[in-house]
């Protein structure tokens, strides 16, 4: 009796000491997110670009070649993300999509830091995470989401003398509408030049407040398990940053893309007629940006990146400062990619290979493989339990992707067959699939989901920038029959094998 007590009083202190330990070694989230990030960065191999911060990142953990978004605009795609849920649940296919917040639609689905804050996490936003926060309603920030309620920088875009003036100018004509004074732009979002450099501290724009936030943020939180959520808003446009990162992409040195068509072949409804970029006072309202807009945009979209990338590598340091490296899993995604003319296409908002793929680093402390990088085909509907199983939480019934954690062990691993994501276009649906060779788009209206619209097939291994559709080409009959069929099986079907 007396050896079972004592075994039974061993047996709690050991229990004690085992889940005191796991408190202890419970690892952190930092969640940051980059609007419009293309993978054009150093650690992708992206020529030209000046990304130290993440490249440095990536050399501790992996870079994920193919990850690909499930809707290629904001609201969708993030939703999506932060849901764990595929557009067709979610519902928001697009950012005009009919139920106005999820909330409407899922009123109880657990978003990925809620369920950290449920799990004890301190969960916190800081810049855009959800969208629609700046220009709609805080609500739009999820309140059930975060320990605190989120927060995000003011609405000021424009520094420079003639960004002011037209921002200005713009303003002055909708004032009266909104009954506020010409002279308050700089409390309201107002788009004006769609890009400029002014000559300014870091954090004088977003991002740089942005990463103020998040270093104060590490420093009150670090006692304690965080869920810690950065939303940088650049590069999504207007593409303005310190004029000393567009001096470190000096004109002469920019290469513009030479893909500036649609590619052959291919159905109207794949392209679009770039209304965001058409916003903006200097993008002409119709037909092509002149030869200067080009190259401006095309290095303004570099600065943006660089200027980022300073902004992150200020946040890591302060983790590094803090001793927290090793306790915290980092995450850096873009939440859909972007055309700088490539394919026609000024924006996103299709369901191009540059539209779909976005960047996604990820460094893990239990990571077996660092300094790596994977060809795997993963989604982005994969990371909410992926960061469950990293951080050792318990996985929700409800979510529609897979953990892809085994690939940080082994990142050579057979994974998924395809990779899912569609966007609608007017009256039509476009459901694509990427598959280690191709990319198969099948277009439907949506009054008839069971006819076919137009089709799409580009072959990566011959024809990586997509500028060919060869759908139609007699020698592809059997390969679209299977493409479609792979389209149609779903994403249930393309999950990854066991060892
Ligand atoms: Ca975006």
């Amino acid at each position: 009796m007396k050896v079972r007590c004592c075994c039974f009083t061993i047996s709690l202190v050991l229990l004690a000491v085992g889940s005191a330990s796991l408190r202890a070694e419970q690892l952190n989230v930092l969640f940051i997110a980059v609007d419009d990030l293309r993978p054009q960065l150093g650690c992708y191999d992206y020529p030209g670009m000046i990304t130290p911060n993440v490249d440095e990142l990536a050399s501790r953990g992996m870079v994920f070649n193919r990850a690909y978004c499930q809707a290629a605009v904001c609201r969708a795609s993030r939703v999506s993300l932060l849901l764990g849920l595929r557009p067709d649940t979610t519902e928001i296919w697009s950012n005009g999509s009919r139920h106005r917040h999820f909330r409407n639609h899922l009123p109880d689905t657990v978003t990925l830091p809620q369920h950290f804050k449920n799990h004890g996490y301190h969960s916190q936003s800081l810049g855009k995470i959800f969208h629609g926060a700046f220009v709609v309603r805080s609500t739009w920030n999820d309140p059930a989401s975060w320990s605190v309620p989120a927060w995000w920088p003011g609405p000021r875009y424009y520094y420079t003398e003639r960004g002011v003036n037209v921002a200005s100018q713009v303003f002055a004509r909708k004032s009266k509408t909104l009954g506020v004074s010409a002279d308050q732009w700089t409390d309201h979002f107002v788009l004006g030049l769609s890009y400029e450099a002014p000559e300014v501290e870091d954090n004088v724009l977003y991002d740089g407040q942005i990463a103020d936030r998040g270093i104060q943020a590490l420093r009150e939180i670090s006692g304690k398990p965080f869920f810690l959520a950065l939303g940088f808003i650049r590069p999504h446009l207007p593409f303005i940053a310190p004029k000393k990162y567009w001096d470190m992409y000096p004109a002469h040195s920019v290469k513009v893309a030479d893909n500036r068509r649609p590619p052959e072949d291919v159905p109207p409804m794949a392209l679009t007629n770039w209304g965001h970029p058409r916003t903006y006072t200097d993008f002409p309202d119709q037909g092509d940006p002149s030869d200067e807009l080009v190259l401006q945009l095309t290095r303004g979209y570099c600065a943006c990146v660089t200027y980022i990338d300073a902004q992150i590598g200020r946040v890591l340091d302060e983790l590094d400062r803090l001793d927290l490296r090793d306790k915290t899993v980092v995450v850096v995604w873009g939440d859909h990619g972007w055309h700088l003319g490539e394919n026609h296409i000024w924006g996103k908002a299709t369901n191009f290979e540059l539209s779909t793929r976005a960047p996604l680093v990820v460094s893990a402390p239990q990571a077996k493989a660092k300094g790596r990088k994977t060809d795997a085909l993963v989604e982005f509907v994969d990371i909410y339990p992926t960061l469950c199983e990293l951080a050792g939480l318990s996985l929700p019934d409800h979510l529609e992707g897979t953990s892809f954690a085994p690939l940080l062990d082994r990142p050579d691993r057979s994974w998924k067959a395809a990779a899912f994501s569609q966007y609608p276009h007017g009256s039509f649906t476009g459901r694509s699939i990427r598959t280690d060779r191709y990319r198969f788009t099948r277009w439907t209206a949506k009054n008839k989901p069971n006819e076919v619209a137009g089709l799409e097939l580009y072959d990566h291994q011959t024809d990586p920038a997509e500028n060919t559709n060869i759908a139609h080409l007699p020698e592809n009959t059997e390969l679209v029959r299977r493409l479609s069929t792979q389209l149609g099986a779903g994403w249930r079907e393309a999950l990854p094998a066991g060892d």
